[in-house]
């Protein structure tokens, strides 16, 4: 495969590692800390996951390795990439493989394609230090592939566990989202209550950023997804200042929180950014968001600025607290009558069946949409029961909205500007860019701590990488119990445990600084373009971390 000059400079860059890591194997020694509880529902966790609920935090410290697999045993691990592409994925892998080859040479990695389907259908290639080579410190998950099936079923652990005992593994780790990290969650405990050796460990993934607490203080991926999508932000308001005629509205990705959307209006000082979690806590309508954005435009109208950009999080639409009711509704309606939904062929005959099932407000709010949006929200949902965000186009439905708002207050008016507009939706485009130094340091450690997890016999538990505000001379390492970061939540109308996400909290420190300023940069053109991700010049070019990390330190 040919490959471009900056794909083979990255295959010659030296992942950093914490110092912990960077020494001998067997001077790692881990300290157990308090037992832990899961964020919510504690109760029922406890009965949920009998052997692992309550572990404790382990943190790698310099000393002897004790625990029930010496590290210069010959092991054999699989691996899988579960869930979206997030950016340094092919890291992680290199990590874990390094750090099982440090361990012994003749223990074994397996790769499982296509994600936790893989694991069920035992599909694998081994890996081998030459295919290794080929994906270090590259973007994408083709190394292996990934997806989204759940494993959740009796029989599917099973069916894991045959796979486990036929390859001899000792261990699964399973890099993933909250959801996938369920899965390690349910695996690990699943193996443990039938007694059986196999351990599991997750690895936080998701250009997300919602897996995170004290602990984890970020998932890998953000950090270079953000990056990608600021440098995209700021050219266009460098096209909007320049042009000065039209408004861009940009939806960004991230299904549930808007940690995408701060930390881009963060680095690029947009006019609007909506950030879903203020939209729920101050229970705005759809109305309510029109109204924040024209008045905005109008205000920049009567200074003659008839253009700006706009931030838009891909999961608005179920923040909105009228949405939210009809999509929890429908998610409802479409679970219990799967087959008979099935079996209605056009989106006509579909509309028309969930708006008799949906209770009075639902069906009103339904009905509100333009069809477009309904038959989007009609959509197939993902194996765990989400809707698909990133396939409703919620940049035009506001576009729709705020276009008719504007020509009511012309006509009243009240606004005499000119309102032509562009839609934007950044989302894959940074899902497998080659991952930032960050994230390329970050990945390789998380890969290497899982090993070391493995090598200490610790199950159910996600590594753990801290400290990543400052440089990494100074991250330590370590696990925590995934069941800490897990409460229960309705799934395909039952309650079920998951990990819950980390959405942008109001009272944190990066959302404060934004509100700081945003009613400055909503009038005030006062864009700043990022750039394109450095990696290689100065440290402060190419070696920072997100605005989001930094300022969640400072406090
Ligand atoms: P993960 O939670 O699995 O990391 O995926 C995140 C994400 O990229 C979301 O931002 C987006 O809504 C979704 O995946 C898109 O999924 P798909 O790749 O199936 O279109």
């Amino acid at each position: 495969m040919d490959k471009s000059p900056l794909q083979t400079a990255r295959h010659g860059y030296l992942p950093k590692l914490p110092p912990i890591l960077r020494s001998k194997l067997t001077e790692i020694g881990v300290t157990m800390g308090e037992p832990t509880e899961s964020v919510e529902n504690q109760a029922e966790m406890k009965q949920l996951f009998e052997k692992t609920y309550g572990m404790p935090i382990a943190t790698f410290v310099k000393g002897s390795a004790a625990g029930d697999l010496k590290v210069d045993r010959a092991v054999n691990v699989g691996v899988i990439l579960s869930g979206g592409q997030a950016p340094g994925g092919h890291n992680v892998i290199c990590g874990l493989f390094d750090g099982l080859r440090a361990g012994n040479a003749a223990s074994k990695l397996f790769g499982f394609l296509g994600g936790p389907s893989g694991l069920l259908d035992d599909k694998a290639i081994e890996i081998t230090p030459a295919f290794a080579d080929e994906y270090r410190n590259t973007g994408g998950f083709d190394m292996i592939g990934s997806g989204r099936t759940k494993v959740e079923t009796e029989e599917q652990f099973e069916k894991v566990l045959t796979t486990c005992k036929r390859r001899k593994l000792d261990a699964v780790v399973v890099i993933g989202g909250d959801d996938s990290n369920t899965n390690a969650a349910l695996m690990g405990e699943y193996f443990a209550k039938k007694g059986e050796a196999v351990k599991v460990i997750g690895v936080p993934k998701t250009i997300d950023g919602d897996l995170k607490n004290q602990f984890i203080e970020t998932s890998f991926g953000f950090d270079t997804a953000t990056k990608t999508y600021a440098e995209l932000i700021g050219n266009i308001e460098r096209d909007a200042n320049s042009a000065k005629k039209y408004w861009h509205f940009i939806k960004l990705m991230g299904r549930s929180a808007s940690h995408i959307a701060l930390e881009c209006a963060l680095q690029c000082r947009p006019n609007v950014c909506i950030i879903s979690e203020e939209v729920e806590e101050k229970q705005q309508t759809l109305d309510n968001i029109v109204d924040q954005i024209t008045r905005v435009i109008a205000q920049r109208a009567e200074n003659g600025e008839n253009f700006g950009v706009i931030l838009i999080p891909e999961g608005l639409i179920e923040f909105v607290p009228e949405m939210k009711r009809l999509i929890a509704e429908l998610n409802d309606i479409l679970a219990a009558n799967a087959a008979h939904f099935e079996t209605l062929r056009t989106f006509e005959a579909q509309a028309e069946w969930a708006n008799k099932k949906l209770g009075r407000d639902a069906s009103y709010a339904f009905s509100s949409l333009p069809n477009e949006i309904q038959r989007q929200l009609l959509m197939d949902r993902d194996p765990h029961g989400n809707v698909q965000v990133s396939r409703i186009e919620t940049e035009k439905l506001l576009i729709e909205m705020v276009e008719s708002r504007l020509a009511e207050m012309k006509r009243e008016g009240s606004y005499k500007g000119k309102f032509s507009h562009q839609n934007h939706f950044f989302g894959y485009e940074g899902r497998c860019a080659f991952p930032s130094n960050f994230d390329a340091d970050y990945c390789y450690s998380l890969g290497y701590t899982a090993f070391v997890l493995i090598a200490n016999g610790l199950t159910g538990y996600i590594a753990s990488v801290r400290n990543l505000a400052k440089p990494a001379s100074e991250w330590q390492a370590g696990g925590i119990p995934i069941t800490m970061m897990m409460n229960l939540e309705q799934r395909h109308g039952h309650m079920k445990p998951v990990i819950k996400k980390a959405l942008v909290e109001l009272a944190g420190s990066p959302f404060k600084t934004f509100d700081r300023s945003r009613e400055t940069w909503a009038v005030k053109t006062s864009y700043v373009y990022p750039g394109a991700i450095q990696y290689y010049g100065p440290d402060e070019v190419c070696n920072q971390p997100t605005l989001t990390l930094t300022h969640e330190h400072e406090k």
